[in-house]
């Protein structure tokens, strides 16, 4: 097998999703949203920033509204804004190598008019646009998948191995999607497959959101615009979304005070803005939930997969609390809520006590009871 390179999703790890797009499409922009300025600033062309975005959450905002705590802390996460990818700058592997320790992959599509900076290919075209990247993306994937197979015929000239033939069997079904233009992550694979895969930096295996760059005057029906633009059947492949915003509007969404800013998605007609709507996309896509902890000096969220276990939600905040885990004492969030706390919520019944291979639920509230 080949070196694991592929980030191993340690709870202790920022997630980090790639901004990906063809030029001039909007990429710069989005970063800068969803990062709120922490970020480095004067991005350049060519340039690769990284910035961390805070993971929106009402519940949090709730609970901090009861706790009063000193300070509240969100699930972060990071993006990478890397370099326009276009035709031959995308097949070059040394280009997209940046992209190899990436989770997911937002790819910014533009459907927005600038006479001042004309569309890729001097006419707006999203579902080409698309096509060309996924290529690009694809065919890096086709060169891993030749050099692997071309390593492994040799190795199997020397030496028997009925590890290295699975392999192949299972690269042969990679490179049959490739060739006929599949992203990976649109395949299904075994969970024996998965695992082998997973050391593999195939980048078409990584979910995929597309942001549909929008022009303002579509911001009032952001609900119609992948259908609107042809993408609506992406929206229903395996690992794949589609998120319509106008990055124009939250661009300026974010440089309002919040009433302001709620107003403003008021008169757009906008429940949520494209901002929170991406970041929870790229969470559930990738499987993360959160957990919380609540207390007079913090209240936070935890990023943890989803199906991880009361003791392993519990190493995500220390691996001594991990290591010495007796209990966990849960309570869902709008209990605690409503009851207004943790002894009022135990008195009411509504705190249970979980066992380390409890499975952790979005939205739990743990306390952890453990040794040392
Ligand atoms: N009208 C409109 N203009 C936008 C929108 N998003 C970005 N722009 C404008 O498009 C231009 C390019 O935006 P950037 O965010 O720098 O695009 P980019 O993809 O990072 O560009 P490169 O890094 O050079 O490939 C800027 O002038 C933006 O103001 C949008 O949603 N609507
Ligand atoms: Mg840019």
């Amino acid at each position: 097998m080949p070196r694991a390179v592929r980030r191993p999703c340690y709870h202790f790890e920022l997630m980090r999703t790639g901004i990906i797009g063809l030029a001039g499409v909007g990429k710069t922009t989005l970063f800068r949203i969803l990062t709120r300025g922490h970020a480095p600033q004067g991005a350049k062309h060519g340039a690769v920033h990284l910035g961390v975005a805070q993971v929106p959450d009402l519940r949090l905002d709730k609970l901090a509204a009861l706790y009063q705590p000193k300070k509240v802390t969100y699930a972060s996460m990071e993006y990478l804004d890397v370099a326009a990818l276009a035709g031959e700058s995308g097949r070059d592997s040394a280009f997209l190598v940046q992209l190899r320790e990436v989770d997911a992959l937002v790819h910014v599509v533009r459907a927005f008019e600038d006479p001042s900076n004309p569309p890729p290919g001097g006419k707006l075209d999203p579902r080409r646009d698309i096509e060309t990247l996924d290529l690009d993306l694809v065919l890096y994937d086709l060169e891993q998948v030749g050099r692997r197979v071309e390593r492994i015929e040799k190795d199997l000239k020397k030496k028997k191995d009925p590890k290295l033939d699975q392999e192949l069997v299972l690269l042969a079904r990679c490179r049959e999607a490739l060739e006929s233009e599949h992203p990976l992550r649109e395949i299904e694979f075994a969970a024996d497959e998965e695992k082998m895969l997973t050391g593999f930096q195939f980048l078409s295996r990584r979910p995929m959101i597309y942001a549909l760059n929008l022009d303002d005057r579509e911001a009032g029906d952001l609900a119609g615009a992948a259908e609107r633009h042809g993408l609506a059947p992406l929206a229903g492949k395996t690992g794949t979304a589609v998120v319509p915003l106008c990055g124009k509007v939250e661009a300026e969404l974010t440089e309002l005070p919040e009433a302001e800013a709620r107003e403003m998605m008021q008169a757009y007609g906008l429940a949520e803005s494209g901002r929170d709507a991406l970041i929870r996309t790229t969470y559930a896509l990738l499987g993360w939930i959160s957990f919380l902890t609540a207390g007079e000096p913090e209240v936070r969220a935890w990023t943890i997969r989803r199906g991880m276990t009361a003791a392993e939600a519990a190493g995500a905040i220390h691996s001594d609390i991990q290591r010495g885990f007796i209990k966990a004492e849960i309570v869902d969030w709008r209990d605690l809520l409503e009851t207004g706390g943790w002894a009022a919520a135990r008195e009411a019944g509504k705190l249970r006590l979980e066992g380390r291979d409890y499975i952790v639920q979005d939205g739990d509230v743990i306390l952890f009871r453990h040794s040392g």
